[in-house]
């Protein structure tokens, strides 16, 4: 199912030309309004007038994670504070969050983002959306709920957890369309499983599944698991939520929104922008953006685009899915997570060593699992149990209070965590995705 034929089948030429005109638009907008552009438009010697064709887009300058943090809260807004109908923050940053603020044209425009990704999985009205995405300052549940509101499906906005629940629900109320993270998805069957519940009997056609990355391993366990068709969906807050691109029932790469989220593929070591095939890092500009507007926004995400007849019939660009990230961002339960958070909180409490590391797994529960190794002075190892399970106690509340995550910590003895020559190895993956 097409939500927007005219727009996802639009012929390129006139794709480019109404990109181009908006591309112009924003960076006038950016530049009159917003004064962190203006003064990095000068730096970089630009003027709105220089863009003259799309290629000119890499005359601007780049927009980064840090920069985002450094302007908070409003920072980056474009009209007046008055037109602000929403907003939201991403998820596990300590302290300054990156915040995007919503018009009413841009709940609009994540509506249709969203009603398109909710249509690519084959939804429509008529539909149960059961919605098990987090509600709240997250993106990711208000972006289904108001693409599943535009298609007309009635959205069940139960929100993250509570799985049980989720599972009478699901069966009471005949849910077709399962929306989550995808390890979620895979907790929700084994659960099942145990409650005695035959999920594969239910109703449920297709999953819209993101927010975290995952493999083609897992979406044939899903789909097997929960006998549901399995949808990858990508986006992040800083250009709108979930709704930048998603999955047709082609499966072949997630065909992005281009006539709102302008997609550039750069090399992360040079910033040159690499042509269409070739590996490197996503850049958006968000094309139509009225509240928080980003040019050039560098998501440390690594993909390549590609274009190609899809048997869907949409003509628009897709890319790969995620092949990884250019930092060591990690994922935990859909939260964002940095190690040098983690160390940050560390480093605030007395009786720490700065040698750590997070070792990540995921259960026989599939749900992920964080336990951080921390090395601790010589004293306070040689000092009472109680006091060392005291010291265990408050890191893992520090930590569960500063990153949202709650992760195991284990104290161990002065130079147990190997050194390394280089880069620390701060982290132990053991996902197999
Ligand atoms: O995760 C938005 C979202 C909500 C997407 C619901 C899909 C579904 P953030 O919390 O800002 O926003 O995290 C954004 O998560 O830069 C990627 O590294 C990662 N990510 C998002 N979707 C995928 C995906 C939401 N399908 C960051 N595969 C992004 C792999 C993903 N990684």
């Amino acid at each position: 199912m097409i939500f927007q034929p005219e727009v996802e089948c639009r012929d390129k030429v006139d794709l480019r030309r109404r990109q181009l005109a908006h591309l112009v638009a924003l960076t006038e907008r950016v530049y009159k309004n917003v004064p962190f552009y203006r003064k990095k438009f000068e730096e970089a010697g630009v003027k709105p007038a220089d863009i003259q064709s799309l290629d000119d887009i890499a005359k601007l300058p780049f927009t980064t994670k840090d920069e985002l943090r450094e302007t908070y809260p409003y920072g980056l807004l474009a009209v007046p504070e008055s037109e602000v109908l929403e907003v939201h923050t991403s998820s596990g940053t300590t302290g300054t969050p990156v915040v995007d603020a919503y018009t009413k044209k841009d709940i609009e425009i994540w509506s249709d983002a969203m009603a398109r990704t909710l249509a690519m999985a084959g939804a429509g009205a008529g539909d149960v959306v059961q919605n098990a995405y987090g509600y709240g300052l997250f993106t990711g549940g208000l972006g289904v709920h108001y693409g599943a509101r535009r298609l007309g499906a009635n959205v069940i906005p139960i929100s993250a957890g509570n799985t049980k629940r989720q599972l009478m629900i699901m069966r009471d109320f005949g849910t077709t369309l399962l929306t989550c993270t995808p390890s979620y998805s895979l907790f929700l069957a084994e659960t099942a499983k145990e409650e005695g519940i035959e999920i594969e009997k239910l109703p449920l056609k297709a999953g819209c599944f993101g927010a975290e990355p995952w493999s083609e391993g897992m979406r044939v366990e899903i789909e097997a698991k929960l006998s549901l068709s399995a949808h990858d969906i990508y986006g992040l807050t800083e250009i709108i939520g979930p709704g930048v691109s998603s999955e047709c029932e082609a499966k072949n790469g997630l065909h992005i929104n281009e006539d709102f989220f302008y997609p550039e593929i750069i090399d992360p070591e040079t910033g040159k922008v690499l042509p269409e095939g070739e590996k490197g890092e996503l850049v958006f500009t968000t094309l139509t953006k009225e509240g928080t507007p980003i040019i050039r926004y560098r998501t440390r995400d690594i993909t390549y685009l590609f274009r190609e007849k899809c048997a869907c019939g949409r003509t628009i660009v897709k890319m790969h899915r995620l092949l990884g990230r250019t930092d060591d961002m990690l994922i935990i339960r859909g939260v964002n997570v940095f190690p040098s958070q983690i160390e940050q909180v560390l480093m605030r409490i007395e009786g720490t060593e700065p040698h750590y590391q997070i070792i990540v797994d995921r259960s026989s529960t599939r749900l992920d699992e964080a336990e951080i190794h921390v090395e601790v002075e010589e004293s306070v190892f040689s000092d009472t149990t109680r006091r060392l399970e005291e010291l265990r106690d408050t890191i893992e509340s520090e930590i569960r209070s500063e990153l949202g995550i709650g992760a195991k910590v284990r104290l161990v003895e002065p130079k147990t965590i190997e050194r390394s020559l280089g880069k620390a190895q701060r982290v132990v993956d053991k996902r197999k995705l």
